[in-house]
């Protein structure tokens, strides 16, 4: 399935702004599925060191543990709605494979509600703090279902800067009201603010559930995964400009930098100026 690149409707913005996210039905075609799952089969494979004593997986830095991820990056189908939100000067700062098997013994109680960011939500200030960054779930798996460790999510807790919860995690303690169970499809793409009060459950049945996660935020804000070495790995070549710059290579000598003062050095404002796409009333895009 071929898609143009496109930015993010009118309607799909108010959305977002009202609920904290979209959910993007069949952004994958079924061939992109069966690769990406057979990919990440493959690391599950090899990283059982990394795997929990349950078997599950959850690998930060997931285009470097796994490559043929990249394409996941920059992909058409939903992209337009990381830029639309934050603009050409974005990189992705913090991204993980995730697989999940069957839990076969009942796990101790843990509040695992946050928002994304860490201390970001100690040390702004601001109420409601800034959006900062979203993030993309790619789902490979079929979660169509409650209970098959669904990502849990408040619609519309994005503007709440507390949630409250139990005095520590391990205390038993209700969901929050209004939580929300997130049911997809393989193939389907969740697109979530940052902020929006979310976690993950437990997954009691017999779907292994498979999923990657991409956070962008803007390049004046620090990565958290493991680049360092990306240019030396033998895939690099391959990789595109724009894919380039979201794995957080800023810098080749054009003037190009982290703080975006040079935009027309920028692989991301470049390929959005040629497609005719700066939109100068979203106020991201103007350079
Ligand atoms: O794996 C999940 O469903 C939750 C992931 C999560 O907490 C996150 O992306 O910050």
């Amino acid at each position: 399935m071929k898609h143009a690149w496109k930015s993010m409707t009118l309607t799909e913005r108010d959305q977002f702004e009202k609920d904290g996210y979209l959910l993007i039905r069949g952004a994958l075609s079924q061939e992109e599925v069966d690769f990406y799952t057979a990919a990440i089969d493959r690391v599950y494979e090899t990283a059982a060191a990394e795997r929990s004593k349950e078997g599950s997986l959850h690998l930060l830095s997931a285009v470097r543990n796994c490559p043929e991820l990249v394409s996941m990056l920059d992909h058409p189908a939903v992209f337009g709605y990381v830029w639309s939100m934050l603009g050409w000067n974005a990189h992705v700062y913090h991204s993980h494979i995730d697989v999940h098997p069957r839990i076969t013994e009942r796990k101790p109680f843990w509040w695992h509600w946050h928002q994304d960011g860490g201390r970001q939500n100690r040390e702004i200030e601001t109420d409601p703090r800034p959006r900062l960054s979203v993030k993309l779930a790619f789902w490979l798996s079929d979660v169509s279902e409650p209970g098959r460790g669904n990502l849990t999510i408040v619609p519309g807790s994005h503007k709440t800067n507390w949630l409250p919860g139990p005095p520590k995690r391990d205390v038993e303690w209700p969901q929050p009201p209004g939580a929300i169970q997130v049911t997809v499809n393989p193939g389907d793409v969740l697109f979530f603010d940052r902020r929006i009060w979310h976690a993950r459950s437990d997954n009691y049945s017999d779907f292994t559930r498979k999923v990657a996660f991409f956070g962008y935020t803007y390049r004046w804000i620090t990565i958290r995964d493991e680049v360092a070495d990306l240019p030396q790995q033998p895939w690099w070549d391959t990789v595109n400009p724009v894919q380039r710059q979201l794995l957080g290579h800023v810098g080749d000598g054009s003037g190009d930098h982290a703080w975006g003062h040079y935009p027309e050095t920028t692989p991301l404002y470049g390929e959005l100026s040629g497609r005719g796409l700066l939109d100068s009333s979203i106020p991201a895009l103007i350079p």
